[in-house]
């Protein structure tokens, strides 16, 4: 990442979270409401637990913004913890008089185990709270800038949830947004009505039978003490061709989101397009044709590939699929290993979340949301929103209407 930068701070159960981004053009139209909303979308999701009664979250702008629009200088973010209130003994920044417990029994999935070592730590609780995704949340409001700033060019990004536990959604954007190109029109109003959908759905998915049935799985989960993992999709529309680049390996575009997804707490795998199922079929099968007429220009009838051929944007919809594992926090605790007295004990455990796929799916969308802005950023250059809508009007549109 060149262009767009940025830094996080902040342990889970400390004061604030902060973040400060370098790389916004001059002249972006910016509100704290703008990060709000993507705020509080993170916090939904059936499955959460305690803490997201405890925090309402809501990024303060320190820097970077006058009279609602950027300036170009790098932009300070502040989100304050709430439930820092009930930790200031145990997180004091000072040393403190009284004995505070320290946490001495790994969970096994958690960075707690090879961070102890890492670190030389006799208390996790020096690794839990920063590994603790409770960081995300000013991930997400930097990427709510970079949305915003996406958004100049017509670029959006959904997220939906595709399988919690064993139950898998019958959506996909695969094949909601792939098809014949004079039917695209209609193709993208049915997929806006799915995405509204998924807002109001308490797991963040647009099928209504299957996210009944993920519910039941969440409550279930609970009731033994368990957690549940899952998948879910990511798509960004109307990205112009030629972001990335086949010329180095750390300039492919699907190289640069894997990354950003496997960076976020808890992924496990990332595919693009069709993913795995590239393994089974022969390429007749799997490369998307190309075809060309006047009415539309270029066009694909499918879109196996997810908009990225040679680590570059085809000018087809990117759809990334993301594998979330199942939280390590059990309320019925793993066996585990005392590292003061390496007696067999049972892991610790503390409040957590049933399932947060959800919530996961707001994240990635806000890290899809940062690789495609800097990736676009690059591609236009320019110090200003101004000057780079200029250069995007000359980029070559291949017809996208996304
Ligand atoms: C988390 C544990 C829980 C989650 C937290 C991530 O927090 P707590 O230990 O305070 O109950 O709620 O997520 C958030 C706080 C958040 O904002 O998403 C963990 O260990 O990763």
């Amino acid at each position: 990442m060149n262009r767009f930068r940025f830094l996080t701070a902040g342990e889970s159960h400390g004061q604030a979270l902060t973040a400060i981004i370098e790389g916004i053009p001059a002249g972006l139209e910016l509100s704290e409401s703008d990060i709000a909303a993507e705020l509080r979308r993170r916090q939904r999701g059936y499955g959460r637990g305690g803490r997201m009664k405890i925090e309402k979250d809501r990024a303060t702008i320190l820097s970077g913004v006058r009279y609602g629009k950027t300036l170009a200088s790098p932009i300070a973010l502040l989100i304050e913890n709430r439930d820092w209130l009930n930790w200031v003994n145990k997180m004091s920044v000072e040393p403190v008089a009284e004995a505070v417990e320290k946490l001495q029994m790994p969970r096994p999935g958690h960075a707690d185990f090879a961070g102890m070592i890492k670190y030389r730590h006799d208390d996790l609780r020096n690794i839990l709270e920063r590994s603790s995704a409770r960081e995300t949340a000013v991930r997400v409001a930097v990427g709510a800038v970079a949305r915003r700033f996406l958004s100049e060019f017509g670029i959006h990004i959904y997220g939906h949830v595709t399988r919690i536990g064993g139950i898998d959604s019958s959506r996909s954007a695969l094949s909601l947004l792939s098809g014949p190109a004079d039917q695209k029109f209609e193709r993208l109003q049915n997929w806006r009505r799915l995405m509204d959908s998924v807002e109001a759905c308490p797991v963040a998915c647009a099928d209504p039978v299957a996210a009944q049935q993920m519910v039941s799985a969440i409550d279930e989960a609970q009731i033994r003490g368990d957690s549940l993992g899952g998948a879910f999709e990511i798509v960004a529309l109307n990205v112009p061709v030629g972001l990335g680049s086949h010329v180095h390996w750390d300039r492919r575009l699907d190289g640069l989101i894997g990354w950003a997804m496997l960076s976020i707490n808890a992924m496990k795998g990332v595919e693009i397009g069709i993913g795995d199922q590239v393994s089974q079929l022969p390429g007749s099968r799997v490369h998307d044709e190309i075809f060309y007429n006047k009415t539309n220009g270029y066009h694909r009838l499918s879109n196996h590939a997810g908009g990225i051929e040679g680590g570059m944007s085809n000018g087809e919809p990117i759809i990334v699929r993301v594998i979330m594992k199942p939280l390590p926090t059990l309320a019925s605790p793993l066996q585990s290993v005392d590292a003061v007295t390496l007696e067999p004990k049972s892991a610790f455990r503390e409040r957590s979340d049933v399932c947060a796929v959800p919530a996961a799916v707001v994240v990635a969308e806000a890290m899809l949301a940062i690789t495609l802005a800097d990736s676009l950023m690059e591609k236009l250059g320019g110090d200003s929103i101004a000057e780079m809508q200029e250069r995007f009007k000359e980029l070559p549109h291949v017809p996208l209407g996304w």
